[in-house]
C-alpha cells in the first residue's frame, strides 16, 4: 500500500450541512420540499446532478432549460461559498488530523478525490491543503461518482496502481466508484471492503492490517 485517496465531504469534514442549507433555500424558492433524509441522496453527487434530483423530486425537471438549470446551480454555489467561509481547522472530522500526520510520517502518498469544485478552498480553510500530493480537478472529469473516473484520475495523479491504493468514502456512489476503479475501499458509515462507523477509527495500523 503506497497511497490513500480521500473523499472530502463526510470523510475529511462535514460540508453536507452547508450543501443542505444552500439547497434547502434554493428548493424553497422553487416551491419544492426537501428534508434532511432527501439530502442523503445528494451526498457525493455533483452540483448539477444534485439540482436535477431536486427538480425531479418536485416534478419540475421538465420545466427548466439547461441554461436555467446552470444559472440556479451557480446561485446555490454562491450561497455555499459564503457558508464555507465558516469552516476552520476545528471542523476536521475526528481522527483525521492525526491520521494524515501518521500517513505522512510513513511516506504514504495522499490524494483528494472529491466531487466538489470547492475542494481546494475547503482544504485551505481546514489548513491541510499542503498535506495532499494530488487533488483531482473535477472540472476535468466527465462522469461523476459512481463512475470510477475521479478515483482513476487520483491514482494517475499520484503515480500509483489501483492495487497500491486504498480509498476512504462515506457515500454509496463513492464506494461503487472505488470498486469500479479496482481500489480497496474503507466505508465510513457505509458498507465498503472494510466498514467503519467513524473516521476516528482510521489509523496507519489499521491500513497495515488490510495489506
Ligand atoms: C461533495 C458533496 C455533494 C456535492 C458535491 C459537489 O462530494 O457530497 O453533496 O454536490 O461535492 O460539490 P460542489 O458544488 O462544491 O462542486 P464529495 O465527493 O466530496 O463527497
Ligand atoms: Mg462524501
Amino acid at each position: 500500500m503506497k497511497a490513500v485517496v480521500f473523499d472530502l465531504d463526510g470523510v475529511i469534514t462535514d460540508t453536507a450541512k452547508y450543501h443542505y442549507q444552500a439547497w434547502k433555500n434554493m428548493a424553497d424558492k422553487l416551491g419544492i420540499e426537501i428534508d434532511i433524509e432527501f439530502n442523503e441522496q445528494l451526498k457525493g453527487v455533483s452540483r448539477i446532478d444534485s439540482l436535477k434530483r431536486i427538480l425531479a423530486h418536485g416534478n419540475q425537471l421538465e420545466s427548466y432549460e439547461p441554461a436555467e438549470i446552470e444559472r440556479l446551480a451557480n446561485e446555490k454555489n454562491e450561497e455555499y461559498k459564503d457558508l464555507i467561509q465558516l469552516v476552520t481547522a476545528a471542523d476536521l472530522l475526528p481522527g483525521i488530523e492525526s491520521f494524515l500526520k501518521e500517513l505522512k510520517a510513513h511516506g504514504i502518498r495522499m490524494a483528494i478525490g472529491s466531487a466538489s469544485k470547492n475542494a481546494p478552498a475547503i482544504l485551505a480553510r481546514l489548513g491541510i491543503l499542503q498535506d495532499f500530493d494530488y487533488i483531482v480537478d473535477v472540472s476535468e472529469i466527465v462522469n461523476g461518482k459512481p463512475s470510477p473516473d475521479i478515483f482513476l484520475k487520483a491514482i494517475e495523479g499520484l503515480g500509483v496502481a489501483a492495487d497500491e491504493a486504498i480509498g476512504v468514502e462515506d457515500a454509496e456512489a463513492g464506494i461503487e466508484a472505488l470498486r469500479s476503479a479496482g481500489i480497496y475501499s474503507i466505508g465510513i458509515g457505509v458498507e465498503g471492503d472494510t466498514t467503519l462507523t467513524s473516521t476516528a477509527e482510521l489509523t496507519y495500523e489499521l491500513l497495515q492490517k488490510l495489506n
